[in-house]
This record gives C-alpha cells, sequence and structure tokens, in this order.
C-alpha cells in the first residue's frame, strides 16, 4: 500500500476513506482536518481560550498536541480520581498527563478529587446506593461538574474534549435504542454555552475512528496510558463498540456514516428544533453556585454532601464560581 500524497510506503490505510497515508503526510492529515471540523462545525476560534479535557488517554493528549500545534491557546484539565484497580490507574495517568505538558512547556490545571471533596471516586461510591455496583455515574456526575466549574473559574471560552468517533456512534447507537430525545438532541461536535453558566464544549476529534487517533498518537511518539479505567469493563458503552465495530468489519464507514447522517438529521430539524442545553428552567445552586434543575443544592453538592456526612467528614471550603 502506498502514500497517496507521496508514493511512499504507507503507514495507516483508512479503509474507510479509501485513503492511505506515510507517516508524515498522516501527521500532516490529522491538524488539517480538524482545523476543518473546528471550522465546519464553529467549535472556537483562534482568539479563544480553550481548557482541553486530559485523562492520559490517546485521545484527549492527541487532542491537546493537534491544538497546540494548530497555534490554539488550549491548557489541559486533568482531574485526579483516586482509581487504582491495582494498574495505578490514575497515578499513571497523571503522570503522563504531566508527562506531555512539561515536554511542551503547557499549562496542565490539576484537581485531585480526594483533595478537594475528601474522598476517592471508589470511596465515595461505595457510600452511595447506586455507586455499590459501579463507580461510573458518580465519577461522570463529578467530572462534569469539575470540568464546569474550572472552566468557568478560569474564564475559559470553551472546553474542548476527546471524543472520537467511535465514542459518539456508540453513544448515538445507545440513545437510539432508547430513543432518548432529549439526550439525542443534544449530542453535537459543538454545544452551545448557556446564560445559565454551561460553558461551550466541543469535541474536535468526534470524526476521527479510535484507530486514527491511536496511530496519530503511536506516530507522533505521544506516551499514553494504554489501559481503559479498570470501570469500563463490561460496560454498555463497551458493549455497543463492539457491535458497531463487527458492522464496520462488513462495510467499512459504516460508523462515519451512522453518525454524519444523524447530524445531518438533526440539523434539518427531525428530531426537535436545536435546543439550549437544557430545556427546564435552571437556577444556581445555593451550595456551590453552578446550574441546576433541582428545586435545592445540584446533584453534585446532595451527592458529596451525603458521602461526606457518611464518611463524618467535614465540608469542604471553596469559591463559587
Ligand atoms: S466513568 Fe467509570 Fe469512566 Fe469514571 S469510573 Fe472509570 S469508567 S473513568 S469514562
Ligand atoms: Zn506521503
Ligand atoms: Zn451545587
Amino acid at each position: 500500500m502506498r502514500c497517496r500524497k507521496c508514493g511512499e510506503k504507507a503507514a495507516v490505510n483508512m479503509r474507510q476513506h479509501k485513503l492511505a497515508l506515510c507517516r508524515d503526510h498522516f501527521l500532516e492529515w490529522i491538524p488539517e482536518q480538524t482545523q476543518r471540523f473546528i471550522e465546519k462545525y464553529r467549535m472556537f476560534d483562534r482568539g479563544d481560550r480553550i481548557l482541553v479535557a486530559v485523562s492520559g488517554g490517546k485521545d484527549s493528549l492527541s487532542l491537546w498536541d493537534v491544538l497546540h500545534r494548530l497555534g490554539y491557546h488550549a491548557d489541559g484539565l486533568y482531574i485526579g480520581l483516586g482509581i487504582d484497580g491495582g494498574l495505578r490507574y490514575s497515578a499513571e495517568s497523571q503522570r503522563l498527563a504531566q508527562q506531555f505538558a512539561d515536554a511542551h512547556h503547557l499549562n496542565l490545571i490539576v484537581v485531585d478529587i480526594a483533595q478537594q471533596e475528601g474522598a476517592t471516586i471508589p470511596q465515595a461510591a461505595a457510600q452511595t446506593h447506586r455507586g455499590q455496583v459501579k463507580p461510573c455515574s458518580l465519577c461522570g456526575l463529578t467530572k462534569r461538574h469539575i470540568m464546569n466549574r474550572v472552566a468557568r473559574q478560569g474564564g475559559y471560552d470553551v472546553l474542548a474534549t476527546g471524543h472520537n468517533l467511535d465514542d459518539e456512534a456508540a453513544v448515538l447507537f445507545g440513545n437510539a435504542l432508547s430513543w432518548s430525545v432529549g439526550y439525542l438532541a443534544r449530542q453535537a461536535p459543538v454545544l452551545e454555552a448557556s446564560e445559565d453558566g454551561f460553558v461551550r464544549k466541543a469535541k474536535p476529534f468526534c470524526r476521527f475512528y479510535e484507530r486514527e487517533t491511536a496511530a496519530y498518537a503511536l506516530l507522533r511518539g505521544i506516551e499514553y496510558i494504554y489501559d481503559e479505567c479498570p470501570h469500563a469493563v463490561g460496560s454498555t458503552s463497551i458493549y455497543h463498540k463492539e457491535i458497531l465495530n463487527r458492522m464496520e468489519a462488513d462495510r467499512p464507514g459504516l460508523k462515519l456514516s451512522f453518525y454524519l447522517a444523524f447530524l445531518e438529521a438533526r440539523e434539518h430539524g427531525l428530531l426537535a428544533p436545536p435546543q439550549p442545553q437544557e430545556q427546564h428552567a435552571l437556577h444556581p445552586c445555593p451550595s456551590c453556585g453552578q446550574p441546576t434543575t433541582n428545586p435545592d443544592r445540584c446533584t453534585f453538592c446532595r451527592t458529596w454532601d451525603q458521602v461526606r456526612a457518611r464518611l463524618a467528614l467535614p465540608a469542604p471550603t471553596r469559591a463559587q464560581p
């Protein structure tokens, strides 16, 4: 297989695009395409301050790398969840995120959940009813809250995440199976900020296959954490990814067309007119100041207060956003 641009030996063959590229041309192609998606979906401009959610994995580190190379002002946010799972998962992913930041003279903001809230995600989850089986719902809730808080407090224009096409197609597949119209209406490459205090969110890698972002990290020499979070094992989204991969193997490009056709249908108002991030009335949580639809404190504050009460820990002191 030869590179379409220079005829040298191809390093990556993308059947879904009928495109093979050598190392150098692939490393050019990814940033070019990213820039194209940023413009096409009007994600952000050169003057914007971007906060990249960095997990230490291939997608988020590659995204940070690409944005930096494209000349965007992007800081990183690493959230220390305190997950070990016999892999030192959090410790190792933080080390790799920090190593990347140091090597590129980039600014990485680190929020350690145990330090800030009093307990690690697994410790806290063990205190909640749903979390006893899996910590993921508490983890997701906490990450979303911290990301929004840090982005607001730091005055960032946009929060960028490394979601790739495999992630987006799996979420879409799950939401379509249950026809979760509310979620479907909010699944997009970019979500506008809401006046009530949700920051703008963008997914510049949403059209790249996972194997493309993995190839980018590998060919670029980015050291990232190979292991998945130990709690991801057996999740519905992994199950959906496997099913989609089987279909993709028979029909290259299926995942991409599934996602793009959805975006087009969404654009044409097939589901519902584009909605703000929340339809319900939002108001600031009296405890943390972040937007919530709850009549009183937000779910984050309620859950963590309950966890601290059970662990006999004092309330944290922090500034409101
Ligand atoms: S939610 Fe669950 Fe993830 Fe949190 S506990 Fe791990 S798998 S990291 S995306
Ligand atoms: Zn080439
Ligand atoms: Zn709150």
